[in-house]
């Protein structure tokens, strides 16, 4: 995984997906997709997260996932020409590139992520009707903080709610196809702002330890843009470990040891069997 041959088409990958998504205009629902499918994980038990299992229509078909498939089909012209990335790679490389391409920050990308056929059961999600300690218990349960939470709601700078998919009309920002901090503008301005606020949005500004990083969001954008980046990273990765540079070494080491030892027993069995033969 990751060779170079790997990393090399991940590039050719990203370059197609720039074009389909500037073509499209389609990075609001690109980062959706990304984010639900990551979004599943559970650090206790290990399962879920960013492995291409929203795919599997037992998953696209949960109510939190209404639309999504139109996201699914647009990077499935993708993976017919890059056959060799996987669908797991494919929707957080779409992520990335969804923000990159609407003004927000270059987020890391490290290639690797396996994909899975079982599909996590349904529910997982946070539900946009939620509290503060809902958005907890769903964010706390992937081993992310209150600081993640924050930042990764302010994603909700692109797209919008569609009626018929959540039951929400609306855009959170008056510029939905540009990725910068007035979400957390709009959030501080209540009801009155006219724009969509969901019940998880509003526990944003209620919750102090929530509002700490509303407030710094709304006057700061180079410290969201910073703080965003990480957590769309560490989201993109839950239960993911990167094959490092280390690691390649070290399975080069331990495979060349086995080869050796290969060689030593092999050479034994001959000895016995050429032995054998001259008795
Ligand atoms: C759409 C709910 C990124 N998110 C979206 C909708 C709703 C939520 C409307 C769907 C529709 O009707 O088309 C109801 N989003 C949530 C909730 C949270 C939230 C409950 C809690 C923190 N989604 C997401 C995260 C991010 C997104 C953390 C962060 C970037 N979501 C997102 C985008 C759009 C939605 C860009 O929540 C617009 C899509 C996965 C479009 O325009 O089609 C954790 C997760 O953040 C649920």
């Amino acid at each position: 995984m990751a060779s170079s041959d790997y990393v090399k088409e991940i590039e050719r990958t990203r370059r197609h997906l720039r074009a389909l998504i500037s073509s499209k205009n389609c990075a609001p629902i690109m980062l959706r997709l990304a984010w639900h499918d990551a979004g599943t994980y559970d650090a206790k038990t290990k399962t879920g997260g960013p492995n291409g299992s929203i795919r599997n229509e037992v998953e696209y078909m949960h109510a939190a996932n209404n639309g999504i498939k139109i996201a699914i089909d647009l990077c499935e012209e993708i993976k017919l020409k890059h056959p060799k990335i996987t669908y797991a790679d494919l929707y957080q490389l779409a992520g990335v590139v969804a923000v990159e391409l609407t003004g927000g920050p270059t987020i890391d990308f490290a290639p690797g992520r396996k994909d899975s056929a079982v599909s996590p059961e349904e529910g997982r999600l946070p539900d946009a009707n939620g509290d503060a300690l809902h958005l907890r218990d769903v964010f706390y349960r992937m081993g992310l903080t209150d600081k993640d939470i924050v930042a990764l709601s302010g994603g909700h700078t692109l797209g919008k709610a569609h009626r018929e998919r959540s039951g929400f009309e609306g855009t959170w920002t008056k510029e939905p196809l540009k990725f910068d901090n007035s979400y957390f503008v709009e959030i501080l301005k209540g009801d009155s702002g006219g724009l969509l606020k969901l019940p998880t949005d509003k526990a944003l500004v209620k919750d102090p330890e929530f509002r700490k990083y509303v407030d710094i969001y709304a006057k700061d954008e180079e410290e969201f843009f910073r703080d965003y980046a990480v957590s769309h990273k560490k989201l993109s990765e839950l239960g993911f470990v990167p094959p490092s540079a280390v690691k390649l070494a070290l399975k080069k080491t331990v495979m060349a040891i086995g080869v050796a030892a290969a060689v030593v027993i092999l050479s034994y069995f001959h000895e016995i069997t050429y032995k054998h033969k001259s008795e």
